[in-house]
């Protein structure tokens, strides 16, 4: 036995896996299919990052299993290849992004093969090839015709250093999520996806699918879906009224100021009427340059100026009522106008007390000279006329029902949930396939046309104007109306990075047609995707966005169900050492490279698996890594206790059976970490007894596999066998030989309990007694003692009395 020596194994076993294709699947056959899905890469210079194989492994491990349970297993791999960090790598560089990108997909592509994940490499898809971008463009354009994309002049979300526009996912903590620079309002003319036709289904279908409760809540969350009434306030000696939106309806008596955003149109039409106009103006210019999240900070000192000479009428009290502007109030929710309940809303209660307003109480319950009683299950209300003495609840229906009725509020569902801000002004995307014509308006390019592809460019970066390089490719830009042939104009933005990804599942299932962006025949056998698993960072990104298309998709029937992905489960974080994130900056970064150059690709995919819980952020630790590599030398070593034998020993049988049981339960419920100690738990049995029957090594071989595929192929092949590993079926376990068939008795000396002794059900008195004498713990209440009387109860208990 010449020791284990990953460095001559694995690739072996890579090269004959791709050499045979054993993971390529074909559609038309009898097995039931398993479609497993990780989140495809940006393919970065940085290379992979020992965060990637932890996902990787873990579905790499249930689509192994699945195989050898039976399934037609797709397990696909690709490329998410377009965006910033290669354009601004290129910019540098000068190099095209092409080029950059064709380099960092040959080191991941090679670093993910090094690992022997199975993937079906015959279906690589890339985004940034025109052959796939020709899709995205497609579905773009289905979207246009269907007028759920829509250019508009809005405030976006501006990243002064990536001079770029970001959607509020983008934006984290006011700041750009890709380089951390800042962020203010910038008013632009952008693409939009309305999104928002679809909060509604995107909140309801999460009922039908089988995703972790984190990733629901957040959805849901996320979407923000907001029932309440909007109400309608008259503005005192003129025709105009307020409308506003509120979930506490039942507060109306207790509203006693108003507050309109800086950006509220009511401002200029009252412009004659206000009287401090200059000021109230200089308070918008103000308001202008800060971003929606600074704005509904809630620490932040609160400002405002009243609008001198407006009036607006309480509707229910007819009480007279000022009109404020405020920053905290926005535009792009409701109304963009609210009514202020300082004694019940803890904004209001703020920004009362800073200017001196009236509060009112008019839900008894709590203390509002201290702050806000703002609890809706609780209190009663107070101050309110007909409404007086109901809980809040039962006053927002009455108070509605007759707001209804007076024809001064209706109800209303809003969700926090944005329009899709769809334009990059930059290069590295995919073109948006429309052409504005000066009579047709924006024209699609006819789909015969399509991929539009990106021209060639000499220079990467944004014009000054913040304008996408391609503006400046007169050749390119100008081109004839596809309509009415006249001169037209070619859309300059390209799409955002979300694009490529919001489909890229269905291409897997057919990445080479070029009729269609699937076969019909093709959805219809793999959707939906069985099992996604991906960052809980894309939860209000991809995985809504891809969402969001599918349900599109089926709408103009492209594709046969109404979810793209039936399960997903999210992993945690690998940290550094020292617990805090990996980075460049603190020099914790691991080199997967380095790992498998020096313990072997196996020892890296035990480890991450071992490594904690799956769903958790864990430390990374060498000396784990070294445990794992030990586990795997032992596990060579076994060969040096083989003995003749298919079948279970008596001493190991239901230690197999219990262990094949935990590991094809663990593999399936994230619990990689308890199924792999369940293996070394085995290892341990295996030299404890110094002797393994083939039989029961092989079945271990066959639990281990999905986790160290090259080691568990390798020993197979020791073993004498010609076929492969992965070819092979996975192990059964009888339920009946899972359970211990021993049972436990306690054993009574003189009356008291001194301990409990194992023994089989049927064993007769004198096997019984043997053991009783020789237990640890009883034996010492024996010693040097004269045994008077001993009496066995069968299977319950074993009484001894002594003298002495
Ligand atoms: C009166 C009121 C009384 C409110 C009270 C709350 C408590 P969600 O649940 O997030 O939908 N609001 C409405 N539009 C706003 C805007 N454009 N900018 C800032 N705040 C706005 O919150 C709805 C509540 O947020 C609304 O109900 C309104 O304040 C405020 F005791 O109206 B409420
Ligand atoms: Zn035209």
């Amino acid at each position: 036995n010449p020791g284990y020596h990953p460095e001559s194994i694995e690739k072996k076993w890579q090269d004959r896996w791709e050499e045979k294709e054993v993971f390529h699947v074909k559609e038309s056959d009898d097995r039931p299919k398993f479609y497993a899905l990780i989140e495809f890469p940006y393919p970065s210079g940085q290379g992979l990052h020992v965060g990637h194989p932890r996902p990787y492994t873990a579905l790499d491990v249930v689509a192994r299993k699945r195989r050898m349970q039976g399934y037609n297993v797709l397990f696909p791999m690709g490329w998410d290849a377009f965006g910033l960090p290669t354009e601004n790598y290129a910019i540098k560089n000068k190099i095209h992004p092409e080029k950059v990108t064709k380099q960092n997909v040959a080191r991941f592509k090679a670093q993910l093969q090094s690992l022997g994940f199975s993937f079906d490499w015959s279906r690589e898809i890339n985004t940034t090839d025109p052959s796939y971008y020709k899709w995205t463009q497609w579905i773009f354009l289905k979207l246009f015709e269907k007028d759920l994309a829509y250019k508009q002049e809005i405030p976006i979300n501006w990243c002064t250093s990536c001079k770029i526009g970001l959607s509020n996912e983008e934006v984290v903590q006011g700041s750009c999520e890709r380089c951390g620079g800042e962020v203010v309002q910038k008013v632009k003319n952008q693409w939009m996806l309305k999104i928002t036709e679809y909060a509604e289904r995107l909140i309801k279908d999460l009922d039908e699918v089988d995703y972790i409760e984190r990733v629901k809540t957040q959805q849901k969350n996320w979407i923000g879906k907001s029932e309440g009434m909007e109400i309608k306030f008259p503005i005192d000696g003129t025709e105009e009224s307020l409308g506003v939106f509120t979930t506490r309806p039942d507060t109306l008596f207790g509203a006693t100021y108003m507050v309109i955003s800086p950006e509220h149109p009511l401002l200029n039409k009252l412009q004659n009427q206000i009287k401090n106009f200059d000021e109230v103006h200089q308070y918008q210019h103000e308001a202008a340059k800060k971003s929606d999240f600074e704005r509904s900070e809630l620490i932040k000192e609160k400002t405002g100026v009243e609008l001198k000479g407006i009036k607006a009428i309480n509707p229910a009290s007819k009480e007279e009522m000022t009109v404020w502007i405020s920053d905290y109030v926005l535009m792009t929710y409701g109304t963009g106008a609210i009514m202020a309940v300082p004694g019940h809303d803890s904004r209001d209660w703020e920004f009362a007390r800073k200017f001196n307003l009236p509060i009112k109480e008019v839900v008894k319950g709590g203390d509002i000279t201290k702050e806000a009683f703002t609890d809706v299950d609780q209190g009663i209300l107070i101050n309110s006329d007909f409404i007086n003495g109901l809980k809040p609840q039962e006053a927002i229906e009455r108070i509605s029902d007759w707001l209804a009725e007076q024809k001064l509020g209706e109800k209303k569902v809003n969700y926090k949930l944005r329009d899709w801000v769809f334009s990059r002004q930059r290069y590295w995307g995919e073109p948006i396939p429309l052409v504005y014509c000066k009579d047709c308006g924006w024209v699609p390019v006819p789909e015969k046309e399509l991929p539009l592809e990106l021209p060639k460019v000499e220079n990467y970066e944004p014009t000054d104007d913040g304008e996408s390089p391609l503006a400046n490719i007169e050749e390119w830009v100008k081109t004839p109306c596809p309509s009415c042939g006249k001169e037209g104009r070619r859309e300059t933005d390209t799409m955002p990075q979300w694009a490529g990804s919001s489909w890229y599942y269905l291409r897997y299932m057919d990445p080479n047609n070029d009729e269609a962006l699937a076969s019909k025949e093709r959805l219809d056998y793999w959707l939906p995707v069985d099992w996604y698993n991906g960052g809980m960072e894309h939860t209000t990104l991809h995985l809504l966005y891809s969402r969001f298309w599918h349900k599109f998709l089926y709408d103009v029937n492209v594709v046969p169900t109404k979810e793209p992905y039936y399960k997903r489960t999210s992993h945690g974080m690998i940290l550094g050492e020292n617990n805090e994130k990996m980075s460049k900056s603190k020099g914790n970064v691991i080199n997967p490279d380095e790992i498998i150059e020096e313990f072997g690709a196996d020892t890296l995919r035990v480890y991450e698996m071992f490594i904690g819980d799956f769903e958790k952020s864990v430390p990374w630790s060498q000396n784990g890594v070294k445990g794992c590599r030990r586990f795997l030398d032992r596990v060579w070593k076994v060969q040096d206790l083989l003995v003749e034998g298919e079948d279970f020993s008596n001493e190991l049988e239901v230690k197999m059976h219990q262990t094949i049981k935990k590991v094809s339960d663990d593999y399936e419920s994230l619990k990689y970490n308890t199924g792999i100690a369940a293996l070394m738990t085995l290892i341990n049995e295996f030299y404890d007894l110094g002797r393994v029957t083939k039989g029961e090594f092989k079945t271990f071989l066959l639990l281990l596999n999905p986790v160290a595929p090259h080691i568990t192929e390798e020993l197979w092949e020791i073993l004498g066998h010609r076929e492969g590993i992965v070819e092979q079926h996975w192990p059964i376990w009888n339920e009946d030989k899972t359970v211990d068939k021993f049972i436990e008795i306690a054993v009574q000396v003189n009356g008291k309990v001194r301990g409990k002794v194992k023994i089989q059900p049927e064993a007769d008195k004198e096997s019984v007694e043997k053991i009783v004498k020789e237990a640890e713990g009883i034996k010492e209440y024996l010693e040097n003692r004269e045994i008077v009387k001993e009496i066995y109860v069968p299977g319950r208990i074993y009484n001894i009395v002594v003298k002495g």
